[in-house]
């Protein structure tokens, strides 16, 4: 009986090493099945989230425009692991291009430099990895600019008086920590001496996590006056929890949301103003970078430029001992614009 059993697994093997031979065989220079196509993947934090959906849409616009292939990825759970694990299948498959928007700044670098190391081009965009794991961080606008602008906003609905706190998404996102580093930055002004951050608390861009940590700032700070959502799920849950609950004079609520789910919230002035950029041109500007990075038109340095598509040219630029490519400013909705965004995205 042993003796069947090994030489069945000899054969096996036999077998399964030749399928893997004929597989790399098939795939010269990375370009795999795809008809000499050159395949560019992206992997965005999780799965359920209608932003991620849209920058994931503007990435394969751009894909198909500049004649590759898309393969858009995201993992149930906003974990550094699961986006590992999607690498290295996507290593082994012998893509052209990585784009990850990372569930943390450096656990993925050991998988991303193997990336790198295989020729594969690295890029993070949205949420960025460190320096040493990408060729360039696509930057949907002036980290400062987000985080200090939130504060502004809450200060401004709040009369700058009361206690505030921040609904954040995962407690490792390098997008949403860069941001509230800017918004404690800001309160260090005096002007704020009257208003106090009494918690940062981590939805994880899921929603019923965001709803139970809207629910419990409510329950634990009675007096809060404002909460603070940095992420298009967070402030989408709080806006419903803040809704259900009849508190839309006591608690403003602002940040960063997706105008099609955050409308209801804005005509009816429980977030009575909000910020966001285009996140379908993040991944359209995404797009176009992998591509240019394939094509060796840029190398990922300060000064290098390309055309972005219909976003017309781009520049690198340094940003600390790496380089980010940004796309341009937060843009402010309210109930004088929030009709006609709402339709777009
Ligand atoms: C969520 C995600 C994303 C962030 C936006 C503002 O959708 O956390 O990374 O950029 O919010």
């Amino acid at each position: 009986m042993k003796k069947i059993v090994t030489s069945f697994l000899t054969v096996l093997l036999a077998a399964s090493m030749l399928a893997a031979c004929s597989q790399t065989a098939s795939q010269p220079g990375g370009s795999g099945d795809a008809g000499g196509k050159k395949r560019f993947a992206i992997i965005f934090k999780n799965t359920g989230n209608p932003y991620g959906e849209k920058q994931m849409e503007g990435f394969k616009i751009a894909i198909e425009e500049t004649g590759g292939e898309a393969i858009l990825k995201a993992p149930d759970q906003p974990t550094a692991e699961a986006q590992i694990q999607m690498i290295e299948e996507l290593i082994s498959q012998k893509v052209d291009a990585i784009a990850v928007v990372a569930n943390d700044p450096d656990a993925l670098q050991p998988a991303l430099k193997k990336a790198m190391d295989a020729g594969i081009k690295v890029l993070s965009l949205d949420s960025a990895v460190n320096a040493q794991s990408r060729m360039v961080h696509i930057n949907q606008a002036d980290p400062e600019r987000i985080g200090r602008v939130q504060i502004q906003a809450a200060a401004e609905m709040i009369g700058g008086k009361g206690e505030i706190a921040v609904l954040s998404a995962t407690s490792q996102a390098t997008n949403q920590n860069l941001w509230i580093e800017w918004m404690k930055k800001e309160l260090e002004d005096p002007k704020y001496k009257d208003m106090k951050l009494v918690k940062v608390a981590y939805g994880d861009d899921l929603r019923d996590k965001s709803v139970s940590e809207t629910e419990a700032l409510l329950k634990s700070y009675p007096d809060l006056k404002a909460i603070i959502a940095p992420t298009t799920v967070g402030i989408a849950a709080a806006g419903k929890v803040l809704t259900d609950k009849g508190l839309k004079d006591k608690v403003k609520l602002t940040g960063l949301g997706l105008p099609s789910e955050m409308a209801e919230y804005i005509e009816s002035g429980v977030s009575p103003w909000m910020y966001l950029w285009n996140p379908v041109d993040v991944g359209y500007l995404s797009g176009y970078a992998a591509d240019a990075l394939v094509k060796g038109t840029i190398t990922g340095k300060a000064g290098e430029k390309f055309t972005a598509g219909k976003l017309g040219e781009k520049e690198i630029i340094a940003d600390g001992d790496g380089t980010q490519i940004m796309l341009g400013d937060p843009f402010k909705f309210d109930p004088s614009n929030i009709g006609e965004w709402k339709q777009v995205y």
